[in-house]
């Protein structure tokens, strides 16, 4: 074999090995699920999913038993800490200490997703994606609590004394710890140097 032809074999080899780490940590989409239950007969399940990281969280699922046509409250909490019921989740997750906002507004809680829309069943059916959480990284939601309430979010515009807090939306009807669901590695078999890179990027 030819020195020219060597190098051009292994030049050739070192791109796809890259390209190969990069698309196993950069294209595998992140899942994770949220199962709600509570003691007033709300109940749900919650799905994220991620494609990439940086890029959206698409949120999708049903939560059952809420009040009829109605807007709830629905917002990623701090802890995925279910002991005391729903309220040891803690306050709103909110790593940049800003106030509390609807999930459009540019100053908000990084946990703040809205309200849920309810049909005449009081049945709400999630299909929305956020761009303020992760299901990546140190500022993950994963294993974090989701919680729904009794209240409409008023997106701190309520003008209450907690309007700015937890947008007024009231009792926490039915929580819920988001775990891991599942992550679809590349089918390629990846070498030891590639999985620890892997591992750390995903
Ligand atoms: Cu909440
Ligand atoms: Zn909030």
């Amino acid at each position: 074999m030819h020195a020219r032809s060597t190098i051009s074999y292994f030049v050739k080899l070192l791109v796809c090995l890259t390209f190969v780490t990069y698309a196993a940590a950069h294209n595998t989409p992140v899942k994770a699920v949220a199962v709600l239950t509570g003691t007033s007969g709300v109940s749900g399940t919650v799905y994220f999913q991620q494609d990439k990281p940086h890029s959206k969280v698409k949120i999708t699922g049903t939560i059952q038993g809420l009040t009829a046509n109605a807007k709830r409250g629905f917002h990623v909490h701090t802890f995925g800490d279910l002991s005391g019921g729903c309220n040891s989740t803690g306050t709103h997750f909110n790593p940049f200490n800003q106030t509390h906002g609807g999930p459009n507004d540019p100053v908000r809680h990084v946990g703040d997703l809205g309200n849920v829309q309810t049909d005449n069943n009081g049945t709400a059916t999630l299909n929305f994606e956020d761009w303020f959480i992760s299901l990546r990284g140190h500022l993950s939601v994963v294993g974090r609590g989701l919680v729904v309430h009794a209240g409409t979010d008023d997106f701190g515009k309520g003008g209450q004394s907690d309007s700015l807090t937890t947008g007024h939306a009231g009792a926490r009807l039915a929580c819920g710890i988001i775990g891991k669901h599942k992550i679809f590695y590349s089918a390629h078999k990846l070498t030891p140097a590639q999985i620890l890179y892997t591992a750390r990027t995903l």
